[in-house]
């Protein structure tokens, strides 16, 4: 069943000019791209995307370094396209995420309080279709 995943390149991998690296992995990999835009994300749309972590150590510089600069927001669809995108970004810590993935490749440990891991993908169903209502609530209507 063709399903849909919300990606994000964070404002690490825009600002590092990683966003057409990052697309062309996600094309490559066969899946399509319904939705791309660049934007800077406001405070309402992120406390909304990282409700689950809310109250942990993390989630303030966390939403800090999300509006730090600008987002490129990414709608992917293909079968299975939920645990085929985050396989292709790889483990939380870039540090010790496999070569081959997004952030095993291209990504490294900062001095920040946050990780700066590049990408976010949806982890399950019912997370990609919440998360597709906040960035693109046209494509949910
Ligand atoms: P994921 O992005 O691999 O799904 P989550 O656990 O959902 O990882 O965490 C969301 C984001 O919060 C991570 O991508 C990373 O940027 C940041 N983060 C997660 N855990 C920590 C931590 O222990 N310290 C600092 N930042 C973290
Ligand atoms: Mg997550």
């Amino acid at each position: 069943m063709t399903e849909r995943t919300l990606i994000l390149v964070k404002p690490d991998g825009v600002q590092r000019a990683l966003s057409g690296e990052i697309l062309s992995r996600v094309e490559a990999k066969g899946y399509r791209l319904v939705a791309v835009e660049l934007l800077h994300a406001s405070r309402e749309v992120l406390s909304r995307h990282y409700a689950e972590h809310e109250g942990k150590p993390f989630y303030e510089p966390l939403v800090e370094f999300m509006e730090s600069g600008p987002t490129l927001a990414i709608v992917a669809e293909g079968e299975r396209v939920i645990e085929g995108f985050r396989s292709l970004a790889g483990a939380t810590d870039p540090t010790t995420a496999a070569p081959g993935t997004i952030r095993g490749d291209l990504g490294r440990h900062w001095p920040t309080a946050v990780i700066q891991n590049l990408v976010h993908g949806s982890d399950s169903p019912e997370s990609a279709a919440r998360e597709i209502a906040i960035w693109f609530p046209e494509l949910s209507a």
